[in-house]
């Protein structure tokens, strides 16, 4: 089923929401967010629709997407997709034999999907082009016109606030922008909302990095981009940690105005220097401490910009204080990387600094970051269940004097053990729920062998809070926090990480008792 050179001619105009998509064969692999989006757009431009998706269940979220698929003339096949990328392990023949009668031209591929798994492997054998949903998005981005400009936000940690918090500075400036991408909302859903947007702020997983296209006419052309940090993850996934890297480093491709890179970390600035930019666009650091000029930072803390500055050689411009963010729960020092690193990509766009600090005033984090779910006896109890690797929780365990901690789930292939031994030392126990055992039995075993460290082996997931908590409440003293910093996924126990943090607040207001809940939820971390 090789592709001659006119089909990838065609595929190679499709570089706008008004050319010609009619009759273009598509199959779309996943009905997720991002499959059914995939799919639904591809209908209202006209292609001819085939949806890959795994096994529908009656009355879950994706049997109500099956059901529209039918309303939008999208034909579905239902198919074995949980293909383990080590075995060696064909396509299922059903999905094929449907593939086969389809005869795609194209394939979009949602972000979950492994490079190696089968489909994806029988549709390069076919000669057939995979685009991820970032690349159809990006070709289609002038639906309502004029298109957008795209700021890109990636990194391992910090991705959805740094997306909030640009998008908050911008829309203070009285731009329309949309925050959209790995955040929870397909990109394709914000390109076709009807009102437009001047900005859009995308937060790209390593997944949808991996998908882009590294040439060609659906290569993304960001105005501003950032890789915020990098640390081991989804190594699973990728299979090394230099196909993590690289695929991050992707964020900086063909930017044209702004590189932003992290001065603390600087595999983010060599991925700066390698990449392959637009002539003019300028590489701008940011970090906590003295700025250099083209840098943003903190000056006897005071948050400032000497980057977009006239006279940055000179003197630097004030954008807040620490203090100010401090009263507003926002000073733990990878919340300070995280508002520089947003005020860089706002300031790329001309928003002034009295506007970025109006709008920090007004910035409340999402739920599950180092939220403080309740505060009794001298203990404060806080989810960061948001901190699904090493490097998250290592930010949030250094923002706190002494800890229980609550840790564990999947740990997705990444090493637990620097992270366990750089903390022990302001520990007061340790709880460790989810299935990935053995390396942190081994790593407290090693680093803190008197440490009290507890496992929760609830058959019943919904009990797994419950006697996390109450172990926690036994050990925790006057002045210590109950951290939920798992520094692993959550899937092996609970829907995501929000449902185990709700569980987790759950638990522990049912602990302290009705009026616990009260006293709760806002108190800001020191
Ligand atoms: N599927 C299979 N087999 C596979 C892979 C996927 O059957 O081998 C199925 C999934 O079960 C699902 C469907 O295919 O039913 C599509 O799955 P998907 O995993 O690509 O998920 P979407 O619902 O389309 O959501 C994706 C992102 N999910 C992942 O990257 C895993 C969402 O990020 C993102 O918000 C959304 O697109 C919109 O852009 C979530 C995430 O966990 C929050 N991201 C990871 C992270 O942040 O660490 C990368």
């Amino acid at each position: 089923m090789a592709l001659g050179g006119a089909q990838l001619s065609r595929l190679d105009d499709l570089t706008s929401w008004h050319a010609d998509w009619h009759g273009l064969r598509v199959a779309v692999l996943g009905l997720g967010v991002t499959g059914f989006a995939a799919a639904d757009t591809l209908a209202e431009l006209g292609a001819d629709v085939l949806v890959v998706a795994g096994p529908i269940t009656a009355g879950g979220i994706s049997a109500d997407r099956a059901r529209l698929l039918g309303v939008i003339g999208v034909r579905l096949v239902q198919a074995d997709l949980n293909a383990d990328p080590d075995a060696d392990q064909g396509a299922d023949p059903a999905a094929l034999r449907d593939l086969a009668l389809h005869r795609p031209e194209l394939l979009v591929v949602s972000p979950g999907f492994h490079p190696d798994h089968p489909l994806l492997r029988w549709a390069a054998r076919n000669g057939i082009p995979v685009w991820g949903d970032i690349e159809l998005a990006w070709r289609l981005r002038d639906k309502v016109g004029p298109a957008a400009e795209w700021i890109l936000v990636t990194g391992t940690n910090g991705k959805t606030t740094t997306v909030q918090l640009t998008a908050t500075m911008l829309a203070a400036a009285g731009l329309r922008v949309a925050p959209c991408g790995n955040i929870g909302v397909p990109v394709l859903d914000a390109v076709r909302d009807p009102q437009g947007w001047d900005v859009l702020v995308v937060e790209l997983s390593s997944y949808q990095l991996h998908h882009l296209s590294r040439g060609g006419p659906g290569m993304l052309v960001p105005w501003a981009s950032v890789c915020l940090n990098i640390a081991d993850d989804h190594l699973d996934w990728h299979g090394s940690a230099e196909a993590y890297r690289a695929a991050k480093a992707t964020v900086y491709a063909n930017t044209r105005v702004a590189c932003v890179y992290n001065k603390a970390d600087a595999s983010t600035m060599r991925m700066v220097e390698d990449a392959d930019v637009e002539d003019g666009a300028r590489a701008i650091g940011f970090g906590l401490d003295v700025p250099g000029p083209s840098e943003l930072g903190i000056v006897d803390g005071i948050l400032c910009d000497r980057a977009f500055h006239e006279e940055r050689f000179e003197t630097a411009l004030e954008i807040t204080t620490v203090s100010e963010l401090r009263a507003r729960g926002l000073a733990a020092h990878h919340l300070l990387a995280d508002i520089l690193a947003a005020a860089a990509l706002a300031r790329s766009f001309g928003v002034l600094p009295a506007v970025i600090h109006d709008a920090l005033e007004v910035f409340h984090l999402d739920a599950h970051r180092i939220e403080v779910v309740a505060e009794s006896d001298g203990i404060r109890w806080i989810d960061d269940s948001k901190a699904t690797n090493p490097h998250a929780a290592d930010a949030s365990l250094a923002a706190f004097e002494s800890v229980v901690w609550l840790v564990g789930g999947l740990l997705k292939g990444v090493d637990i053990d620097h992270l366990v031994a750089s903390h022990v030392g302001h520990l007061r126990g340790a709880i460790i729920i989810g299935t990935d055992r053995e390396a942190l039995r081994d790593a407290f075993r090693r680093h803190a062998p008197r440490l009290r460290v507890f496992e929760i082996n609830a058959q019943d997931t919904g009990q797994v809070m419950p006697d996390a908590v109450r172990l926690a409440a036994d050990l925790a003293e006057l002045g210590d926090v109950v951290l939920l910093a798992p520094a692993a996924a959550s899937m092996d126990q609970f829907t995501d990480y929000a449902q185990r943090g709700r569980m987790f607040a759950e638990a522990v207001r049912d602990y302290l008792g009705g009026e616990a809940g009260d006293e709760s939820a806002s108190t800001p971390p020191a």
